[in-house]
């Protein structure tokens, strides 16, 4: 079983990258952004509550999207593998895949981190933002704002997968097939 978590900040290219993983490894796409973009569309009360925090910039709690993984991962029993894709953003999160995985007898493979500066982020989230309707990529304080998040929340979730040897970095600078077939080497050699 290949368990994928591709890690970076906002506007590093995880869910550009996504779609070829799981076209290639035939992996199930667990995005916690996708999931929490489809319950704010569909007008559920987690949705409302989400959408006040992502439309600031802020990470929803833990223990809202830790469900909504364990709801994915049940749904899914048979698959060949998970890319996570935006989680965990934090450690706690981190620590709570661990056991959910456990419960399945399986674990994280790899985790592959997308470096990007900051000032490349912020022109492919403003660019992005002009078609995306996304309220969280149309101003830069805005986008200032996430990078920061990550910086002091997400950015630690690096070092715990560092500590269990599955850390792999990778330059996310360049063409999308020359970042995905970086990522490519690094699952292989996994
Ligand atoms: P996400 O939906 O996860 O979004 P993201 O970080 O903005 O995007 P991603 O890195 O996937 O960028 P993409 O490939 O699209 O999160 C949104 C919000 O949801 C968070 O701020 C938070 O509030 C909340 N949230 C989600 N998960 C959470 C969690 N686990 N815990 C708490 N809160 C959570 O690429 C961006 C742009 O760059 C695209 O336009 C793309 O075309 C372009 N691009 C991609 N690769 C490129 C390349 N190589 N060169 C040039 N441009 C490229």
């Amino acid at each position: 079983m290949l368990n994928l978590v591709l890690f970076g900040p906002p506007g590093a290219g995880k869910g550009t990258q996504s779609e070829k993983l799981i076209a290639t490894y035939h992996l199930v796409h667990l995005s916690t952004g996708d999931l929490l973009r489809s319950e704010i569309r569909a007008g559920t009360e987690l949705g409302l509550r989400a959408k006040m925090l992502m439309d600031q910039g802020i990470l929803v709690p833990d223990e809202v999207v830790i469900g909504m993984i364990e709801n994915k991962l049940n749904e899914n029993q048979s698959a060949a593998g998970f890319i996570f894709d935006g989680f965990p953003r934090t450690v706690p999160q981190a620590e709570a895949l661990d056991q959910l995985l456990a419960q399945y007898n399986t674990g994280i493979t790899v985790m592959v981190a997308l470096e990007v500066d900051e000032e490349e982020l912020t022109k492919r989230l403003l660019i992005r933002g002009l078609s995306s309707g996304r309220p969280d990529d149309q101003n830069e304080d805005l986008i200032r704002r996430r990078v920061k998040e990550y910086n002091d929340k997400t950015a630690p979730v690096a070092g715990y997968y560092e500590s269990q040897g599955k850390f792999k970095a990778i330059n996310g600078i360049g063409t999308i097939e020359e970042i995905f077939q970086a990522i490519c080497e690094k699952i292989e050699t996994a």
